[in-house]
């Protein structure tokens, strides 16, 4: 019934690569059984762990994306500083309530993991914490799920003290609810750190501690975030147009910015290396001066926590007039990195900001990238690297804000129908409703447009009229 698909490394030196001259007596792990300590990674770096990872597809879920996760997962692991050794593979029709993976499957991960010395399962889908305690049971090691190593690369990450501190919270509310398993560690030598047990009361000055670590970061955010209103209020008054980069983790973001303006962000082969949100002006060919962030990547399965700790530096894409959504073009499957990006959006709440595709690293497979531009017409192909279709996109950039500047209602007399079409032509019609005499139109145009359209308009002139006069 399960049918099991055996993936051992294809590099036969990460199997025999025990030379990492650590005693084995002295590993120890920060799994689960640390919980309750300082902010402490999940995953060990005082060596490389050894990873085996565990993965389930669900129902009909197809085998090529099961893979595909299967190697972000790898891609993970060994960003956070881990070494994965061997991938297990399972089919199941719906999750085992104890283990997630159910018994059998347990044991077998068991003696891969004694045979392979792994220090530590990842599972690629989410683990209650009951499952996880279970599974550390059986397993004799810290069982991990992909939250918890995407918490650990932001931890690793983190500089600023904002980014800290919602790393910190994220990292906490995951914590919280898998407290009990205070005081366990799991070392396949036995004995070693923190084997005392530790009692209820321990457990619950414990809870305590992190409640009230949890409060003080909640405070300490609040804070931070009203200053940054105050800062983004002061920058609206200039009347600037804002436009956030965003996109799946490692697609180019920051690239883009430094090629756009000369930000100096950093740029990794990496996931997740940007973490806290860049803004710098940038002088469009019209002339006119946007304000351009760059932001925190986005992933399949992102932990709800982070989304709902980074909700505050995500403010820059709820609030921008655009949104340049940049998609790695010679990504195996750019369609699910699309979607995924789109459900963070969402949940962000920044799902209705316009937004524009720009299909990045063309200079890798030109023809993938100029296929995904004619799927989706208006999007353009670039390479931040090169700067092949940077002037393309800026110019699209120019026009799709210029658009969308101001709403104008007007009232057009019937034998002006030059007026009408020059509306239609030259701006976008959102409604337009026949009365006596002529039509109302409500359209959104550009500060040109308005201007040609001024003796018709019977709205109030929009504030950014008087700005620049
Ligand atoms: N060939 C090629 N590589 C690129 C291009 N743009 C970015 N890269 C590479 O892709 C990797 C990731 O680039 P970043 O700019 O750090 O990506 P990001 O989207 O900011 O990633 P995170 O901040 O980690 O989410 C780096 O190794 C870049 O050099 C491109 O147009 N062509
Ligand atoms: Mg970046």
């Amino acid at each position: 019934m399960d049918d099991d698909l055996w993936d051992h490394p294809q590099d036969a030196s990460l199997l025999a690569d025990s030379d990492t001259g650590e005693d084995p007596e002295e590993s120890h792990r920060g799994g689960f059984g640390e919980f309750g300590g300082e902010a402490t990674g999940l995953i060990d770096r005082t060596f490389r762990e050894r990873i085996v990872l565990a993965g389930v597809a669900l129902g009909r879920a197809d085998a090529e994306a099961t893979d595909a996760s299967m190697d972000e997962l790898a891609r993970l692991v060994d960003t956070a500083g881990a070494d994965p050794v061997a991938r297990v593979l399972q089919q199941r029709e719906t999750p085992d309530r104890a283990t997630y993976v159910g018994q059998g499957k347990v044991e077998e991960l068991r003696m891969v993991s004694e045979s392979l010395d792994a220090d530590t399962v990842v599972f690629d889908n989410e683990l209650t914490p009951a499952q996880q305690g279970n599974l550390e049971d059986s397993l004799k090691r810290s069982a991990l799920d992909r939250t918890a190593v995407i918490l650990d690369i932001f931890a690793q990450n983190a500089s600023s003290p904002e980014g800290r501190a919602q790393v910190e919270l994220a990292q906490l509310r995951y914590r919280l609810p898998r407290l009990r398993r205070s005081g366990k560690t799991f070392s396949q030598q036995g004995g070693g750190i923190g084997t005392r047990g530790p009692g209820e009361t321990q457990l619950e000055v414990d809870r305590r501690r992190l409640m009230r670590r949890v409060a003080r970061l909640e405070s300490d955010l609040r804070r931070i975030r009203k200053n940054r209103s105050t800062q983004s209020k002061a920058r609206r008054r200039t009347s600037n147009r804002a436009v956030a980069i965003v996109g799946y983790t490692n697609a180019g973001k920051s690239t883009l910015l430094n090629r756009l303006t000369d930000a100096g962000v950093l740029v990794q082969d990496r996931l997740f290396a940007t973490l806290d949100a860049t803004t710098r002006r940038l002088q469009l060919p019209g002339g006119e001066a946007v304000y351009v962030s760059d932001t925190v990547g986005f992933i399949r399965k992102l932990p709800h926590q982070l989304v709902e700790a980074f909700k505050s530096t995500l403010d820059v894409v709820v609030d921008a007039d655009l949104l340049v959504h940049v998609v790695d073009a010679s990504d195996p499957d750019p369609e699910g990195s699309i979607a995924a990006v789109r459900t963070v959006l969402e949940e962000i709440g920044a799902g209705e900001v316009p937004e524009l595709y720009v299909f990045n690293k063309a200079d890798i497979d030109p023809a993938a990238a100029y296929r995904l531009v004619e799927r989706d017409p208006g999007s353009v192909a670039v390479s931040s690297t090169t700067g092949e279709g940077i002037d393309d996109l800026l110019a699209v950039v120019a026009r799709r804000l210029r658009r969308q500047t101001i709403v104008a209602e007007l009232a057009v007399p019937y034998d002006r129908g030059d007026v009408l079409a020059m509306a239609h032509r030259e701006g976008e019609v959102m409604e337009s409703t026949e009365s006596e005499g002529g039509w109302r139109i409500l359209v959104r145009v550009d500060e040109g447009s308005a201007g040609r359209l001024a003796d018709f308009r019977i709205d109030q002139p929009p504030p950014e009229a008087e700005v620049g006069g």
